[in-house]
């Protein structure tokens, strides 16, 4: 694909923040095609949610690049049940991190957020342009609060220091390493989990939270991580960029991708007591396509891909 490198990477020392996670497993993973030295910091040496521990391991390693994927997250039941952890640690994470790496000299630092910042009922497919401009959906509003401050922080420490801090906002990301945890997961490890454990338990029916009719955008981490990288060599503009795949399908046509793919033969009915959520939250990727980037693999791939993952990490995988 194109890439005219405005910022280089190699020989260049990079710390990727929240290395454990999906996301930041998968940017690991890219970088091994690059040719930098990458930092990681454990959760037992840096506590990203402390000012002070941010700071020190920032001023004595002076990364040169910084990846943001670092974050408290989860599916749509958890953002509901924990505001407080989802506001309280995404503000303090993304607040040390871009302090920190103003402070320590950082060239470049790539902060990442979500599709959730947009409105609730935005014009789909959803611009860049969005943001700010209706209510959020009620049950992330705290997480998107969060990471609309950690966009305008970006913003702030450009126009103020002249930092070159950019951002990133991915949709519905899903990959090996997910979280399958039925209770603070997102709808596709939950899908592939459930009937999983369906098939096995010879279950009559596997049962959608909400009505099966909202609609979402999925992405492969690994897909996502390419475009960071891609992102962090090429982008260097105040505005956020959306990153997603550009096509969407119902959780109902989802949920039977996931049945056909697990072997599943019962049925799947749905709890309208649960919430939907967004009704849609499709992304407009015209400006990263633009820019000459695009997501390379297919939903259903990438779905038969990461249930192979499951099967070979279960039972840790459904632990987690
Ligand atoms: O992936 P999900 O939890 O998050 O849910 P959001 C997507 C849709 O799938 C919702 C439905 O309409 C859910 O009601 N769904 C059906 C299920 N069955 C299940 C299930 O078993 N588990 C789950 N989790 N959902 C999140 C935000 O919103 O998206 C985060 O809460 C973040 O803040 C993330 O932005 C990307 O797409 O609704």
């Amino acid at each position: 694909m194109t890439e005219t490198a405005a910022y280089a990477l190699d020989g260049k020392r990079v710390y990727v923040a929240g290395h454990r996670g999906m996301v930041g497993s998968a940017i690991l993973r890219r970088l091994e095609r690059e040719s930098c030295e990458v930092l990681v910091a454990s959760r037992a040496q840096v506590d990203l949610r402390r000012q002070a521990d941010v700071e020190a391991w920032m001023a004595a390693h002076r990364p040169q690049a910084v990846f943001v994927p670092a974050a408290t997250v989860g599916g749509i039941l958890a953002n509901d049940q924990r505001p407080a952890e989802f506001l309280y640690d995404n503000l303090m994470i993304e607040a040390n991190l871009i302090h920190a790496a103003w402070r320590a000299g950082v060239e470049k630092l790539l902060f990442l957020g979500s599709s959730c910042i947009y409105p609730k009922l935005a014009p789909q497919p959803m611009s860049e342009e969005a943001l700010l401009t209706g209510p959020l959906e009620p049950t992330n509003q705290w997480y998107a609060v969060a990471k609309i401050a950690g966009i305008k922080l970006c913003q702030a420490y450009r126009r103020q220091y002249g930092c070159d801090f950019i951002s990133a906002m991915p949709t519905n990301l899903y990959g090996p390493g997910d979280n399958f945890d039925l209770q603070s997961s997102h709808v596709l490890p939950a899908l592939i989990a459930k009937m999983h454990a369906a098939r096995e338990a010879g279950a009559a029916s596997v049962t959608l939270w909400g009505t099966g009719t909202p609609k979402r955008e999925f992405l492969h981490v690994d897909d996502c991580a390419d475009a960071l990288v891609h992102l962090m060599k090429t982008y260097s503009e105040e505005d956020h960029i959306n990153v997603g795949s550009g096509s969407d399908l119902s959780i109902r046509a989802l949920a039977e991708l996931v049945r056909d793919v697990v072997g599943y033969r019962g049925e799947i009915v749905t709890d309208p007591s649960k919430p939907d959520g967004a009704p849609r939250k499709l992304m407009d990727v015209s400006r990263l396509t633009a820019r000459g980037w695009k997501a390379r693999i297919p939903l259903d791939e990438g779905v038969r891909e990461v249930y192979r993952w499951y099967c070979d990490h279960l039972p840790a995988a459904a632990g987690r």
